[in-house]
């Protein structure tokens, strides 16, 4: 298998400018892109396929860039829906800095062989009138009108500035061709007709010579239709301050058997080979999760480094029949987070407690779990009715944890 026919056996690969051109211009060490915009102040597992695709680039002995859009993210790429509302300048330096931050940690950036840039350092000084006269002329904008995300704006309305938006990441791309020599542009499916833009600019500023390629990947889907990424709190993001080490564990652990294989191909290092091996065990043995097991360590362990893998596998066992006051503080706080929260007041008897958390319905229910052993408090079994709550003996002071059965779990924090 050459490296793009891997990509393609991966599922990586949707649409390309000129696929015979690029199968055999990949025979030879090339330098590519990908930008990111700082819509956020981190990355999300959105955005972790192009990241691992630029990685498998350089694996295979291209250059990759990892693009920052502090420019781009002043204007904001059209979404299919409504207009974006402008970040602040205070807000997009901060973000710029979170995401570059993000991306200098995936790939080797060793003597030059990847390269970390801002589109602001360019386009940051671009005068109006320079932008008129030397690129938009090169765009028709019935042809603009004519793209798929702007087709979709038309009728609930969209500004000049977005409008503009795929000029700029032309000029990105013309930039990064004359300056780095990079020819590749890669992207989200949605990214389509922003590569197209920057080729043909390319080819109409710097002559019919000028070989340049687009590559896009399908966007995840998940097999029920339903949007990918999104956790009941959210994004999933790679900043472990936003998602912990854990959650994104157990998100990469709860995927669904029909979704998981096709993850595993696109997002994993694992070879063809191996990724064959961990299908069998899908289809003989699925109740072992081997599948979800191996996503789950290998893209935590990338994101959260070997420590974050290992706290999170440490909170699991834990949280999944082990001992919780084994965990460190900080661990038992990644453990809890989702888990749903009440105010109770300090020293109210456990049996108040049940019910006033809604843990029981009434007090002869709180009173029968209790003394048929079905409630742990802070890991311990209790089975006095009139065992008393209090801060004194809660974690950190702050808060009691309460399993309801097997699998049931509370936080009681104190009013
Ligand atoms: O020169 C460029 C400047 C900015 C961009 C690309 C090249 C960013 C791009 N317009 C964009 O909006 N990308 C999205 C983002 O930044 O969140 C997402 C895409 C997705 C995938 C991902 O970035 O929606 O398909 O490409 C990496």
């Amino acid at each position: 298998m050459t490296f793009l026919e891997e990509l393609q056996w991966r599922g990586l690969v949707k649409d390309v400018t000129d696929m015979e051109g690029l199968s055999e211009r990949l025979n030879r060490p090339l330098t590519c892109y990908c930008g990111f915009d700082p819509t956020a102040d981190s990355l999300h597992i959105g955005h972790l396929q192009q990241i691992m695709l630029l990685r498998r680039y350089q694996m295979a002995g291209h250059r990759p860039i990892a693009l920052c859009g502090g420019a781009t993210g002043m204007i904001g790429d059209p979404r299919p829906t409504t207009e974006r509302k402008l970040l602040t300048m205070e807000d997009l330096q901060h973000n710029v800095e979170g995401i570059k931050k993000q991306l200098a940690r995936f790939l080797d950036f060793e003597d030059g062989k990847a390269l970390l840039l801002n589109n602001f350092d360019w386009l940051g000084n671009l005068n109006l009138l320079q932008f008129l006269r030397d690129y938009g002329k090169h765009f028709n904008v019935s042809y603009m009108i004519a793209k798929d995300t702007i087709q979709k704006r038309l009728s609930s309305g969209i500004s000049f500035t977005e409008f503009t938006y795929t000029i700029l990441q032309a000029i990105d791309f013309k930039t990064l061709y004359e300056n780095y020599d990079c020819e590749l542009q890669i992207g989200g499916s949605d990214q389509w007709g922003n590569l197209v833009s920057g080729c043909d600019l390319i080819r109409k500023m710097c002559g019919e010579n000028a070989k340049v390629y687009g590559v896009t990947s399908p966007l995840i889907t998940k097999s029920d239709g339903s949007k990918f990424g999104k956790s009941e709190g959210g994004n999933i993001w790679l900043d472990p301050n936003k998602t912990s080490a854990y959650e994104f564990y157990q998100f990469w652990v709860n995927v669904a058997d029909s979704d998981v294989i096709s993850l595993l191909k696109r997002l994993s290092f694992r070879t063809p080979d191996q990724i064959m091996e961990v299908e069998k065990s899908l289809q003989e043995e699925p109740h072992l999760r081997k599948a979800q097991k191996a996503l789950a360590e290998e893209l935590t362990e990338l994101v959260h480094g070997k420590a974050g893998l290992e706290s999170a596998l440490r909170i699991t066992a834990t949280f999944f029949g082990g001992d919780i006051r084994e965990l460190s503080f900080e661990e038992l706080k990644q453990g809890i987070a989702n888990m749903p929260h009440v105010a109770i007041e300090n020293q109210k008897t456990l049996t108040e407690v049940l019910v006033s958390a809604k843990i029981a319905s009434s007090k002869r229910e709180a009173r029968e779990l209790i003394t048929h052993g079905s409630i742990q408090l802070n890991g311990e079994k209790v089975t006095d009715t009139e065992f008393l709550v209090d801060r004194e003996n809660a974690f950190e002071k702050t808060l009691c944890i309460i399993k309801k059965g097997k699998k049931n779990w509370f936080v009681c924090t104190f009013e």
